[in-house]
């Protein structure tokens, strides 16, 4: 019989082609041998236990496995399946483009002349922070991380690095640049609020496209307010799709909606890799390579 397969959400043409020729696509979660998840989608133990006991493998299209109960997986024996690697550079990109934008106020430029203000040449103009010699501190030296360090020595930027094990406090301190790329857990949950806001230096920026609730974003507000620190630039948020409504407000903040993945040919390729996972486990009987359960 063709495995079943439910997916929660629109994914490119390109995906569902490919899902259609193996499998039979089902309207909802109960009955499915295979699913398909977007990060909105909160798949923990009851959501498991409503899939049904037939349910096998649920293949997540994305790197980030947070909206994953993995611990019930396990306990259900049901395979996880993440997407890591083809979205790496086109994160860590996303990641200096927020960081560039928001030092040579790209954004505030482009808002400022949106609202038709006078405005002439001079010198003294919107200067800016060049990334030329800053340091940049990178919380979570994974993939992206360790990428987006890459790409930014290419600016000029010295790298620093914090894991798990490193001494995120003292190096707070020392950063111009502070890039979050860790995964969310419960120890990553509010990793930076006001005390590791309070321990940067006032001319440091802040820059998240890890996941929202990594910072407190009603501290990072204050700080912001305060001038505890210089700027924030934030692809992702704590309460998404919710924005903290006095960020709007910040000129020194550039916002996008959770673009750290969003080209087709990424998206189409985080696509692929999970149709493989849902081949691996449903039509080949094997455990897929990105198997994170
Ligand atoms: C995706 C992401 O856009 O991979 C991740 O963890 O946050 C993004 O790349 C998202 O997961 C799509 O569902």
């Amino acid at each position: 019989m063709t495995p079943r397969v439910h997916v929660t959400g629109p994914v490119p043409a390109r995906v569902a082609a490919e899902l259609e020729r193996d499998f039979a696509l089902v309207d909802e979660a109960r009955g499915a041998d295979g699913i398909l998840s977007l990060l909105s989608t909160t798949v923990d133990g009851a959501y498991l236990d409503a899939a049904g006991p037939q349910l096998r493998i649920v293949a997540n299209y994305g790197v980030g496995v947070d909206n994953v109960d993995l611990d019930a997986a396990a306990a259900r024996s049901i395979v996880i399946a993440n997407t890591p690697d083809v979205l790496t550079r086109t994160t860590a990109e996303l990641a200096v483009s927020i960081m560039l934008a928001l030092l040579r106020r790209v954004a505030e430029g482009d808002r400022m002349l949106r609202r038709r203000e006078a405005w002439r040449f001079s010198l003294e103009f919107m200067l800016g922070e060049s990334l030329d010699g800053k340091t940049l501190l990178v919380v979570g030296p994974g993939r992206i991380g360790r990428e987006t360090a890459r790409l930014a020595e290419a600016f000029g930027a010295r790298p620093v690095y914090a894991g798990r094990r490193d001494p995120l406090d003292e190096l707070l301190g020392e950063a111009d640049v502070v890039s979050l790329h860790c995964p969310l857990t419960p120890e990553t949950h509010h990793l930076i609020d006001a005390a590791a806001l309070a321990r940067m230096k006032p001319t440091a920026i802040l820059v998240n496209t890890a996941r929202g609730p990594v910072v407190d974003e009603a501290a990072l507000a204050d700080a912001l307010r305060a001038g505890t620190i210089a700027g924030a630039a934030l692809d992702v948020f704590e309460r998404e799709p919710a924005v903290t409504e006095e960020l709007l407000t910040m000129e020194n903040v550039v916002l996008t909606p959770h673009l750290g993945s969003a080209t087709r040919r990424t998206r189409e390729a985080m696509g692929l890799l999970a149709v493989g996972a849902l081949r691996a486990v449903l039509l080949e009987g094997r455990r897929p390579e990105n198997a994170v359960v």
